[in-house]
């Protein structure tokens, strides 16, 4: 009744911002991702009657704010009438700033818990179960290349390579550690109602899919950074040209899109990502990765930097 799980948090390079489901949390959109390796998220979950509550720890602390997303999370997997659960959470990176920290957390959790209800699911069944928490904990599930395909009336995730089958450097660079001001339902819900781009963002995300999915099949670096940096702005535009707008970037989030542009002019493989926080994530090859950390590490506003490669699918660690 007792298990834990690990999971690494993933970035997309195709992103994901939009839902065509609410209720059952599903996106408007396929997305692919590169799931890391040097930070993870661990998850134990025990199921056990004799507790009171339900409670949940992160990182040491009882987190009452989070505790009711975890019960959803495990209602999910074990259903609504599962035994009270003891749930640990403890991750070596900052949590809600932009660092896909619910997508390894969920992912983590979504695999304990189906351990510790005892039940025996396949990868696919995992991640869809672990999409209903948090659509970006499916490709947690599945390490390196990860794609995430709107299919008919579900999703369904493919692999497009483990992570030594193209082994990219990412730099992580922090600018700010605070939490994200608007969380990601209601903002890609903000974004629906009220951009003028929305409609656009969703009707050119095949065309990106396509090039992204050929660019990593064909290890052609410069072509998977153009359409990564390309579709990543435009999810940004999306988000800058809603109401209220929303501008997650700093200043210095600005600053290292520059210290990437002059990396590139010289020569360096690298290209930029920025999900919804203001932390610029540098995707690299190996050769240049050094070239990139210190280049970011140099830049004003930078408060830390992470390099990490490409890691292995959310598994389960410890069961009893
Ligand atoms: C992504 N993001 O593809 C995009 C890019 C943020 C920007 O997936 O509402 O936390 O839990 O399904 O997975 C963040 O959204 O959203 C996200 P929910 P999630 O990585």
């Amino acid at each position: 009744m007792q298990a834990t799980a690990i999971a690494q948090p993933n970035i997309a390079l195709i992103k994901y911002w939009g839902k065509r489901d609410i209720d059952r949390n599903l996106p408007a959109v396929g997305s692919i991702s590169i799931t890391l390796d040097t930070l993870f998220t661990e998850v134990s979950v025990a199921f056990d009657d004799r507790l009171p509550d339900d409670v949940l720890l992160v990182n040491g602390q009882q987190d009452v704010q989070r505790l009711a997303r975890m019960q959803d999370c495990l209602n999910y997997v074990a259903g609504e009438r599962r035994p009270v659960a003891r749930i640990e959470s403890r991750s070596n990176f900052p949590i809600a700033a932009g660092l896909a920290s619910s997508a390894s957390a969920f992912a983590a959790a979504t695999v304990a818990a189906a351990k510790a209800a005892n039940l025996s699911l396949d990868t696919m069944s995992l991640a869809r179960l672990a999409a209903r928490s948090s659509g970006s904990a499916a490709r947690s599930l599945y390490g390196g290349f990860a794609e995430l395909r709107n299919s008919g009336d579900t999703i369904a995730l493919d692999s497009l390579g483990v992570a030594s089958d193209w082994p990219l450097q990412v730099v992580v660079a922090i600018t700010a550690t605070g939490p994200k001001p608007t969380g990601s339902t209601e903002a890609m819900e903000i974004s629906r109602q009220t951009s003028p781009f929305y409609a656009s963002w969703i009707e050119k995300q095949a065309h990106d899919l396509d090039a992204a999915r050929d660019a990593i099949a064909a290890r052609d670096f410069a072509a998977l950074g153009a359409i990564a940096e390309h579709n990543c702005l435009k999810m940004h535009s999306v988000m800058w040209a809603s109401r209220p707008p929303m501008v997650f970037w700093t200043a210095a989030t600005l600053r290292c899109l520059e210290t990437i542009r002059a990396l590139q002019a010289d020569g360096c493989a690298v290209f930029f990502t920025i999900d919804a926080g203001p932390q610029v994530k540098a995707v690299c090859l190996p050769q240049d990765a050094a070239d990139v950390r210190d280049a970011l590490a140099a830049t004003p506003g930078v408060v830390e930097v992470m390099t990490t490669g490409l890691g292995p699918a959310a598994r389960l660690v410890d069961s009893a």
